[in-house]
């Protein structure tokens, strides 16, 4: 018998900047994506969003395929520009439409939407207006934003989150510099993440006051840090590494409070973050339903007194990257004994059953989503087929994993690979794919079901009996 629950959902996900293309199509105003990944330097060979795959205009076509493969629910993002070309004020309805579409059409092949509001496409207006996410304007432009979904789309949609990995889009966007808006200012991105805390609160009080039939959470990386060795230094280097990764993000939306020793760190170090009188109730009486976790790799963390800063390996060449560090808090250093991705990313499924107890023992037993998790590869062609296997044996063990973590308790109701189809990884081009589909970039876009999509649709068929 199957270790997963009847009505387990299975699905797969994506996001709007990362499929949609049509980035100035009928009234859509620009990003930050869209200006960001123009800049020469930024993104693996200049690749951009422009056209991705084209999800806008060939979503039925798309549909039709997560219908084949059996999905029964799947999770995308709303490009806010392409609803609010200025970020507020003026709706664009070819915008809405294109959404509402997309929406009956899952819903006619009976695939639950999962709607994440935020997967990192801001506005550009915003940035310009008041520097975005720095700003505390942007808790009301989010939550009129927001207000703007459920109320066109809340009547169909019962699975929703507000914000996509905010570690990653706060982290590189103001700390390492990787992302929009290119800073490397800890304090601002530390203030800028206090905002992103509020907006996802008021976010969560507006679903709540217009009875919207459904439940809203959180998605965040999922990334279990374990020292090198037993020294009690690398023990400490990785207690501090969880803080930040782990409890810093997932406290505030769980708990509606910040982890007291970070906080306390922080403050003193940067003076931030600056609380306005109502920012802790609002915290406090705005957790979400259920949290999103999005699973690729763990990190082995180091004592550090040398390194700072890092390098990401954005080109698929086995160790072509270097090594994340924090002088005098802690390093994240390669496991000797570890199996890894020409990315660099170490596969270690043991990691998720592990981190799902992590998250139940601090947070009790709420309900959990797998939002993503997934290989990313060169897919080979032979003979014209688009053989995956490694992508199985991954989505496989990671399967066996959340069975491991379901067995032992965790309320884990719905698994979703990263990704329907190939996509355009952020920095990392269209070389890096993920999906059971694949995208012909060579002839007009055209798909092509891969190895994994007949896999894919046994696992759903059989509620995961058959891997
Ligand atoms: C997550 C993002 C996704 C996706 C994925 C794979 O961080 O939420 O949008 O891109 O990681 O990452 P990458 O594309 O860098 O390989």
């Amino acid at each position: 018998m199957s270790v997963f629950p009847k009505d387990f959902l299975w699905g797969a996900a994506t996001a709007s900047y990362q499929v949609e293309g049509g980035h100035d199509a009928d009234g859509k105003g620009l990003s930050n994506w869209d200006l960001f990944s123009h800049l020469p330097g930024t993104t693996y060979q200049g690749t951009n969003g422009d056209v991705a795959v084209d999800h806008y205009h060939r979503f039925r076509e798309d549909v039709a395929l997560m219908a084949e493969l059996g999905m029964q629910t799947y999770r995308f993002s709303i490009s806010w520009p392409r609803l609010l070309p200025q970020g507020r004020g003026e709706v664009n309805e070819a915008g809405i439409r294109f959404y509402s579409e997309l929406i009956d059409e899952l819903l006619k092949h009976n695939i639950k939407p999962m709607i994440t509001l935020y997967h990192w496409d801001l506005p550009q207006a915003l940035q310009e207006q008041f520097g975005g996410w720095e700003s505390r304007e942007i808790v009301d432009a989010f939550d009129e934003y927001a207000r703007l979904c459920y109320q066109r789309f809340g009547d169909r949609v019962e699975l929703w989150s507000t914000f996509n990995e905010t570690i990653v889009f706060i982290g590189m966007g103001y700390i390492t510099g990787a992302h929009p808006p290119r800073l490397t200012d800890p304090k601002k991105g530390i203030q800028a993440c206090h905002h992103v805390f509020l907006a996802n609160a008021r976010a969560v009080k507006s679903f709540r006051e217009m009875r919207i039939d459904g439940q809203i959470g959180f998605v965040n990386v999922l990334q279990p840090n374990d020292p090198i060795s037993d020294s009690p230094q690398d023990r400490r280097a990785c207690e501090i590494a969880e803080g930040i990764f782990t409890h810093w993000l997932y406290d505030p939306v769980l708990k509606g409070e910040y982890p007291a020793e970070l906080l306390a760190m922080a403050q003193q170090a940067f003076g931030v973050p600056y609380f306005a009188p109502g920012d802790e109730e609002l915290l406090k009486q705005n957790i979400v339903d259920f949290i999103g976790l999005n699973y690729y790799k763990r990190e082995m963390v180091a004592h550090n007194d040398d390194v700072d800063g890092y390098a990401i390996n954005t080109s698929g060449q086995k160790g072509s990257g270097r090594e994340l560090g924090f002088k005098g808090l802690f390093k994240q250093v390669r496991n000797p004994n570890g199996v890894y991705t020409d990315w660099d990313w170490e596969v270690y499924p043991q990691g998720l059953t592990d981190a799902i107890g992590r998250i139940v023992k601090r947070y009790g037993n709420i309900p959990i989503y797998i939002t993503e998790n997934g290989l990313g590869a060169k897919d080979p062609i032979v003979d014209g087929e688009v053989r995956d296997q490694p992508r199985i044996d991954y989505l496989r063990d990671h399967i066996q994993a959340i069975g491991a973590a379901i067995e032992q308790g965790a309320d884990v109701r719905g698994y979703y690979p990263w990704s329907f189809i190939d996509l355009l990884s952020w920095l990392n081009g269209y070389q890096k794919q993920y999906g059971f589909v694949y995208v012909d970039h060579n002839d007009n876009l055209a798909r092509k079901k891969k190895q994994s999509f007949g896999w894919y649709q046994r696992v759903i068929a059989t509620n995961g009996e058959q891997l």
